[in-house]
């Protein structure tokens, strides 16, 4: 069947871009979103998330009168779904959003029409979960209806050329849905695009972001590793990248956003037993801010009241995004502990539920500086005119970020998460820390 008429189901950081794409590239696009303003937002053109060349996209697509944006599902040719699949307290994937929008389209399926779920779900989803919640229609599925999981691949920061460029993974429910979703994506995609059942792609996209976890817990122990042994843990895994078959990816203060940190949960939700490996990575990681903050303690353990200045609260450099950041773990810890005071700039994060600090005020009195993520700004930074401001100079890089020399030279202590001494105690000697 003709695909002219699409409803995309979430106008997000995917469904959005995703919707824009396709109405500029000739398909009437109905987007859906629960909220009004969102709906409102777009309608004018304009857009309520921050991502590079979107706003420019989606003025592009309202303007050729492509894209229009409602609050309920639209009768169309293909549905995408491009919704939230959050993990809840407990670590349980939330499929409602997902429920909910099947529900609201399976009114409007007609023969022939083909559905697909772009969010990222635990293995299983496409066939258990969905395609009943779409059968409910009386079409039966693979035969009146098709269905197929597309996961999105794209990278915060460059969604738009991502959408267009990078390979798909395309999983039918069977081969015909399979087809048809590939022929929609084909006009759109410039790279490849692999047709494969929808369990098997619904588990491709989680081992990606599980791959990038586990490789950064392995980083993580390394810097943990390096600190009682003396060296550099940077220097350790520059040096063994060297071999051609080594890939260690970089420590930090921990993962955040909402892909790799929620991701693997999927799977170990479902497999407790079995993926012992990837749950262990979970807790490497997530344990780093508290890693993070032992160190903190360490370096400020002999000053009175010490400011703490926190550069920086996004999950990764260069954008807005703070969810699952390992910043917000790092901010409880400090304003737990009645030694400490703290200040936060990030000249990136517009909207945050702790107060900003401006450039000055953060840094005026302070006495350690934190960086926890490597804004590109924050290498422009003097220490030369930061040196009169601050109380004390120190500065504890978590992110390998900084130029030590510039730093040193300008009469900082620089401390890099990672490097060795002193040796970091263990959380039971830090009784007066929480
Ligand atoms: N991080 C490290 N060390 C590293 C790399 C990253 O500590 O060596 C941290 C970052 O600081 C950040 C977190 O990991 O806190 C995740 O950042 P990221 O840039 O690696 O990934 P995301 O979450 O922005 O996007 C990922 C991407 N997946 C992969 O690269 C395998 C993207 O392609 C996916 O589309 C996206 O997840 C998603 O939507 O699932």
């Amino acid at each position: 069947m003709v695909l002219r008429e699409l409803c995309v189901v979430g106008l997000g950081y995917i469904g959005l871009p995703t919707a824009s794409l396709f109405a500029t590239h000739g398909f009437q696009v109905k987007g859906v979103d629960i909220s009004p303003q969102v709906v409102a937002t777009i309608n004018q053109g304009d857009i309520h998330i921050e991502e590079p060349g979107l706003k420019t996209l989606v003025q592009a697509a309202v303007n050729s009168g492509n894209l229009k944006a409602y609050t309920e599902p639209q009768p169309a040719d293909c549905f995408i779904i491009a919704v939230p699949t959050p993990i809840t307290e407990d670590k349980r994937v939330d499929l409602r959003s997902v429920a909910q929008a099947a529900r609201a389209i399976v009114p409007l399926l007609r023969p022939g029409n083909l559905v697909i779920l772009e969010s990222t779900s635990p293995p299983g989803t496409t066939r258990d979960f969905l395609a009943p919640i779409l059968a409910e229609s009386g079409l039966v599925p693979g035969e009146e209806l098709f269905i197929a999981h597309c996961p999105e691949r794209v990278l915060p920061g460059k969604i738009i050329k991502e959408l267009l460029t990078n390979a798909r993974v395309i999983g039918g429910l069977d081969p015909a849905s399979a087809e048809q979703a590939r022929r929609l994506y084909a006009t759109l995609v410039e790279g490849e695009i692999h047709l494969t059942d929808a369990t098997t792609a619904e588990m491709v996209k989680i081992m990606e972001n599980t791959y990038r976890d586990v490789n950064i817990a392995l980083a993580n122990e390394v810097a943990q590793l390096c600190h009682p042994l003396g060296i550099n843990a940077w220097d350790v895994i520059r040096l063994a990248n060297l071999h051609p078959r080594v890939s260690l990816h970089t420590p930090g203060p921990g993962v955040g956003g909402h892909c790799i940190s929620v991701d693997p949960w999927f799977i170990v939700e479902k497999f407790p037993e079995a993926a012992q490996l990837i749950h262990q990575a979970r807790r490497t990681n997530d344990n780093m801010p508290d890693f993070t903050y032992r160190l903190l303690l360490e370096h400020v353990r002999h000053i009175a009241n010490p400011k703490i200045t926190l550069l920086g609260v996004t999950y990764k450099p260069d954008v807005d995004d703070v969810r699952e950041s390992p910043a917000l773990t790092l901010i409880a810890r400090i304003q737990a502990n009645p030694q400490l005071r703290l200040a936060i700039y990030d000249p990136h994060v517009k909207h945050f539920e702790h107060e900003l600090s401006g450039f000055e005020a953060a840094f005026l009195d302070s006495d350690c500086i934190l960086l926890t993520v490597g804004h590109a700004e924050f290498k422009y930074i003097n220490p030369r005119q930061l040196a009169p401001l601050v109380r004390n100079r120190l500065v504890i890089d978590t992110r390998n970020a900084l130029n030590r020399a510039e730093w040193t030279e300008n009469g900082f202590d620089y401390v890099l998460l990672g490097q060795g001494q002193p040796a970091i105690p263990s959380p039971a000697l830090l009784v007066t820390a929480s």
